[in-house]
């Protein structure tokens, strides 16, 4: 797909409220078929400033109206760019509502907002009943650990000693995220975090974890008791079925009812998977940590060490020869699950992923199921395109995601291959010229899905607009 595909090509038109809410869509300027760049970085600052909600950013204002945590992650990195002081609140605010046993919790409620603004909402996840949780209300799971990427490179974009002073507050912290999901969360023994929940994940109704969430014991006859928030603000036909959530419910229950305890998760609970986006972002937050610790007196070598330790547990335990990609573990079965989602390809953005792995993942998103090229037809799709079960507009079951696309874009100009950099970067930003902020993107014709004003898109899309 070409940069060159703005709405309604011709004059330059500054963004700005369109009629049906969201942001207007920047015109490309007019000479040939390249976007507004200029326009583009305008979109992105509207679409974060109003998302900008007293110490933090919302996702978007009607889907996701509370803190998540790695959206947080993610807005930090493209705020860096733009409003440096906001990067930190970002990042602090996530931070203060961190558990004593280390964990982030991914949602952060804000107690302002009336009830039933979301579901589920802060009296479904009672962290108030669970030992060490925070004053401020939040759930009991986690997200993919990108924090510490993300605070590494708000300090080496915008360095001030503010920023500096903020890192070092920032630093323990970290540490005791990676302690928890290091120690609490190795159910499997192998040295890398399991999930005990597909929101874990980030990639909530991937391909991925149907098998395993097919055996979470539920009858979507349960969600008539609660209201479903999303699918009076997405589509229904693009979200997860009512079967999806009346499991996602039954899953928090049990997890809840133990207290959020990981004690006892490796007998009873009924979902646990190791997944490879979230160990890469595990072995990525040590290599950050070490330039962290370098930078605020600390002792790099034992992230060093823990970074090469999370490398080689990948590669033992959900590296598939077969395949020549990562596949996430059930533990619950001890098997590779098959399914070729992008999650997959997420290690590449491991700066010590070994040549050979770097070469058969690289053959995997260059083939038909992920179209990655220095010219691409079709935007990055978040699920094999050539499979069976994917859905170009449900949710994470093909559609393309601004944040997927950065991390694999990451890992190629680590691991040089500056010609599909450029292929992927100008895809990324041709979703936004076409289509806006969208949440997620048709992964064909790369129309707006989702939310429309969505602010890690925005975020990103700084941060690929200014080469990383
Ligand atoms: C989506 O997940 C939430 C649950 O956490 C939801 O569907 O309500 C996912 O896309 C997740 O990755 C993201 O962090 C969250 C907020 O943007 O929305």
């Amino acid at each position: 797909m070409s940069t060159g595909t703005a709405a309604d090509g011709g004059s330059r038109v500054p963004a700005g409220p369109a009629p049906g809410g969201g942001l207007r869509v920047p015109a490309a300027r007019g000479d040939g078929d390249a976007p507004d760049l200029a326009a583009l970085r305008r979109l992105a600052v509207a679409t974060l400033d109003g998302n900008w909600e007293h110490d933090h950013t919302v996702p978007s204002r009607t889907l996701y109206p509370h803190q998540w945590s790695w959206d947080s992650a993610f807005v930090a990195v493209g705020l860096a760019h733009v409003r440096p002081a906001r990067a930190w609140r970002e990042l602090g605010s996530l931070f203060a509502a961190q558990w004593a046993d280390g964990r982030v919790p991914h949602i952060v409620f804000n107690p302002a907002l009336r009830p039933g603004s979301y579901f589920p909402g802060p009296e479904f996840w009672d962290s108030a009943r669970a030992e060490g949780a925070p004053a401020a209300a939040t759930s009991g799971l986690v997200q993919p650990p990108v924090h510490a990427l993300a605070a590494w490179l708000a300090h080496r974009r915008a360095p001030s000693d503010a920023g500096r002073a903020a890192l070092a507050r920032l630093y323990p912290r970290l540490v005791a995220q990676q302690r928890y999901l290091g120690r609490a969360r190795d159910v499997g023994g192998g040295g890398l975090a399991c999930l005990v929940h597909p929101w874990e994940s980030g990639l909530d109704n991937s391909p991925a974890w149907d098998a395993p969430l097919a055996r979470v014991p539920a009858d979507a006859a349960v969600m008539r008791a609660y209201r479903r928030h999303d699918t009076a603000h997405a589509d229904a036909a693009h979200r997860p079925t009512d079967l999806d959530y009346a499991r996602y419910v039954a899953l928090v229950d049990a997890y809840r009812d133990g207290r959020y305890r990981d004690d006892g998760l490796a007998g009873a609970h009924p979902f646990l998977v190791e997944c490879p986006l979230f160990n890469t972002a595990l072995g990525l937050a040590e290599h950050a940590l070490a330039r962290i610790a370098a930078e605020v007196g600390g002792d790099p070598g034992p992230h060093r060490e823990r970074a090469a330790r999370i490398t080689a547990a990948l590669l033992d335990r959900l590296y598939d020869p077969a395949t020549g990609v990562f596949h996430p573990r059930d533990l619950r079965t001890g098997r590779l699950l098959p399914a070729r989602t992008a999650l997959g390809l997420a290690p590449l953005a491991l700066p010590d992923l070994p040549g050979r792995q770097v070469a058969t993942v690289l053959a995997e998103a260059c083939s038909p199921r992920f179209g990655l090229a220095a010219r691409m037809d079709r935007p990055l799709p978040s699920h094999d395109r050539t499979a069976d079960d994917f859905e170009p507009l449900r949710y994470w079951r093909g559609p393309s995601w601004m944040n997927l696309g950065w991390l694999l874009w990451r890992g190629l100009r680590t691991h040089r291959r500056p010609d599909l950099a450029a292929g992927l970067r100008e895809s990324m930003i041709g979703l936004v010229a076409t289509a806006g902020c969208h949440e997620y993107f048709h992964p064909d014709t790369g129309a707006g899905l989702g939310s429309p004003a969505f602010a890690w898109t925005a975020a990103l899309l700084l941060d690929v607009l200014a080469g990383g």
